[in-house]
């Protein structure tokens, strides 16, 4: 598997946002969304100075950045909601940030900057989560759903969470072959996987706090996987973590599939919150070439929309997040079908049906 690209998940410093006040009207259906909608641009636009070998530099964006937030700005007064805010999460300029961090694999392991830049938008999700809002967060590296997830759990911390993805993002520090955090958020949260994460460099934070934010194996489900490591198979079947993978959505269909991931989470609480975590890599390079890890046999075009539509129909989407859109990681043609599928999926979570 093709895991090569280290890239800076840096934040930090001081958060600019831009408010607009769009629109007056209702927002469809969440029982959770409030009208009132957090757009948050995590970008990831200069590279990481890596000291390790093997890795090469590479920065992740998510499109056109201003193509999205403007996007949605423009779609989200288009679609009647309120308030819309883009807030962009500008990259954290550092020199040396890596000097105490003695091995050079744990160099690209255990990013200090991954650290300080995903504390910045968990603290950012938990603010805006108690104060009734929507966060959309948008990536950028799939290693800001440690962020994100941190400041969900922290605020809800019965969030049920659904994965969308080729691969399981389950990997933990010493699993990972490649060394890419992009690949461990899930173990990040998780106790059976890395039990106590104030001896990882950056990430002390997460165990901070009367109750340090965890996720329960059984509050996730993924959807779309096809990739997936020796070790995170193990954990998958050690933590009786529930799973569809695109076998699952062959034989099932995508609509029984996304039935039973809602029921999963739903069926002891109705009313619980769910965060839907999309890994644009979880629908096929057709449509979607434009992403670091892209592997074949994915999500058709409409089952991609479906699975966001089908949440939002729920009622209990709380928040969202669309990752590992890279407009640099393709041709021009394949660039542009990647971020207008983004802004599609950005408008299913933000409610739009074609009803
Ligand atoms: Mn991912």
């Amino acid at each position: 598997m093709l895991r090569s690209v280290a890239r800076k998940t840096a934040l930090a410093g001081e958060l600019r946002s831009s408010v607009s006040h769009l629109g007056q009207a209702e927002l469809n259906s969440s029982s959770f969304t409030s009208r009132d909608v957090d757009i948050l641009e995590k970008l990831l636009s200069e590279e990481v100075r890596i000291i390790g070998r093997g890795f090469r530099n590479e920065a992740t964006e998510i499109g056109k950045r201003q193509a999205i937030g403007d996007d949605c700005d423009r779609k989200g007064g288009g679609m009647g909601y309120s308030n819309v805010h883009t807030q962009h999460i500008p990259s954290l300029e550092s020199e040396n940030l890596y000097r105490h961090v003695a091995s050079p694999k744990t160099v690209s392991v255990i990013g200090l900057e991954v650290g300080a830049g995903t504390k910045a938008l968990a603290d950012l999700v938990e603010s805006r989560l108690k104060l009734g809002r929507f966060p959309l967060i948008l990536g950028g590296d799939h290693s800001i759903g440690i962020g994100s997830l941190a400041g969900i759990l922290r605020a809800r911390p019965n969030t049920g969470v659904i994965w969308v993805d080729a691969h399981a993002d389950l990997n933990t520090p010493s699993s990972s072959d490649s060394g890419n955090m992009h690949g461990m958020p899930l173990a990040f949260m998780m106790k059976e996987l890395v039990p106590d994460r104030s001896v990882i460099p950056g990430f002390e934070w997460l165990e901070k706090g009367t109750s340090p934010p965890r996720l329960s194996p059984d509050s996730l489900v993924y959807v779309g996987l096809r990739d997936i490591d020796k070790a995170e198979r193990q954990f998958i079947r050690k933590l009786g973590i529930k799973t569809f993978t695109m076998y699952d959505i062959d034989h099932l269909g995508i609509g029984r599939v996304m039935d039973l991931a809602l029921e999963h989470l739903l069926k002891h609480d109705f009313d619980r919150p769910i965060h839907l975590s999309y890994d644009i890599d979880a629908v096929d390079p057709m449509h979607a070439p434009a992403t670091g890890t892209a592997v074949r046999g994915g999500l058709t075009w409409r089952e991609a929309h479906f699975v966001a539509e089908h949440v939002v129909q729920s009622g209990a989407l709380a928040s969202a997040e669309i990752v590992e859109v890279n407009a640099e990681l393709s041709d021009g043609r394949g660039a542009s079908a990647t971020v207008e599928l983004g802004h599609q999926l950005v408008n299913a979570l933000l409610g739009e049906a074609m009803l």
